[in-house]
């Protein structure tokens, strides 16, 4: 068998934390033939609660768990990590502008790339989970000269499987038979979720919809704006169907992307698309033998291009943002 992976995931004790390690434990994040090693990372208030998960996950008895270290210290955490899931971040509260939010999740964000530069292992991914995950792994990023810009990506996975999902539902379709959604842009409320190049069993998804009213009123901002359906019903924002979407995302990435279909992840921009290069936009991507591709050549309508622009337009605004606070 293969060596371990190092897997070092953020806000370990946190609700998606819960979600999350069981499944990187029973063997989804990498595949059936992977063992893993978990490097868990937390604050020090919380670390008595991510030893408690620990204990779980050993009473999980996972043949694929071939270790578990827990840590308060990034660049301990971070040392020979292969995969990085940055799940931790600081949670807007009442009252805090947009630049308190952005300057708390630099002094959580600068670090950990600055820890995942200095000892992460030369074939490190990392995905931001965090929000605001496209800006934090921005953040990240440009705090790790050394690693290639474009381990660093930001999830919008979770967004596009709520799409691909409420899709089929107008469509009476199986999930199965939905395939080359988009997500672009940011993971916010300004999102979109893009029908025009999807698939419902081979043929053109908006054209099988062939309702704009039903795609502008109800579609994108039911997607949009799920995150709050979910708090709303629970109580508690999204746990398990995030941590689905993380899961998703690495899988992936690592194994590929199924023939004939497309998945969506927010990767540092190339220019494609008109977005700006080096924001942390959300794309089709194509991945294969461990990496992603941004797929090329997509026909923008106008319907889309303007909500394609308010999205990536809200990036820039708050990269901007980041690197008047010296963020960046
Ligand atoms: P929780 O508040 O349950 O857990 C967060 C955990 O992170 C806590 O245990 C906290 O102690 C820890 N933490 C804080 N600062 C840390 C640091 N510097 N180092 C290590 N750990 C640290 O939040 P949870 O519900 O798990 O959500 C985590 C993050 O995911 C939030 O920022 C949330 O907004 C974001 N989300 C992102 C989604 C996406 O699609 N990209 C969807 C789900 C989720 O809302």
């Amino acid at each position: 068998t293969q060596a371990p992976v190092n897997v070092t995931v953020t806000g370990a004790a946190g609700q998606i934390g819960y979600a999350l390690l069981f499944r990187i434990a029973s063997g989804q994040l990498l595949g059936p033939d992977t063992p893993v090693k978990l490097r868990l990372l937390e604050i020090p208030q919380a670390v008595k609660a991510a030893e408690g998960t620990a204990l779980e996950l050993e009473d999980g008895a996972f043949p694929l768990l071939a270790g578990i270290d827990i840590f308060d210290d990034a660049k301990q955490a971070f040392a020979g990590a292969n995969v990085a899931l940055l799940v931790g971040a600081r949670p807007r509260t009442k009252g805090m502008e947009r630049a308190d939010l952005l300057e708390a999740n630099g002094g959580i964000f600068k670090p950990q790339g600055e820890a995942i530069n200095a000892g992460a292992a030369d074939d490190i991914r990392v995905l931001v989970v965090g929000n605001p995950a496209n800006t934090n792994a921005l953040i990240a990023q440009s705090h790790a000269p050394d690693v290639p810009a474009e381990r660093f990506t930001a999830m919008t996975r979770l967004d596009h499987n709520r799409a691909v999902a409420q899709l089929a539902k107008k469509l009476n379709a199986p999930v199965g038979e939905i395939k080359k959604l988009t997500i672009w842009g940011n993971h916010s409320a300004s999102q979109y979720p893009d029908i025009f190049h999807a698939e419902v069993a081979g043929k053109n998804a908006a054209e099988a919809v062939n309702d704009e009213k039903w795609l502008a009123e109800e579609f994108i901002p039911r997607v949009a704006k799920r995150g709050a359906e979910i708090i709303e019903a629970r109580g508690a924002s999204s746990a398990a169907s995030a941590a689905n979407a993380a899961i998703d995302h690495i899988y992936n990435w690592v194994n590929g992307t199924p023939e004939g279909d497309w998945t969506s992840m927010a990767v540092p921009s190339d220019g494609s698309y008109g977005v700006p290069e080096g924001l942390i936009s959300s794309f089709p991507v194509v991945c294969k033998d461990g990496k992603y591709e941004i797929v090329q050549g997509l026909e923008i309508n106008e319907f889309s291009r303007g909500r394609i622009d308010a999205s990536v337009n809200e990036l820039a605004e708050e990269r901007e943002a980041v690197k008047k606070l010296g963020l960046i």
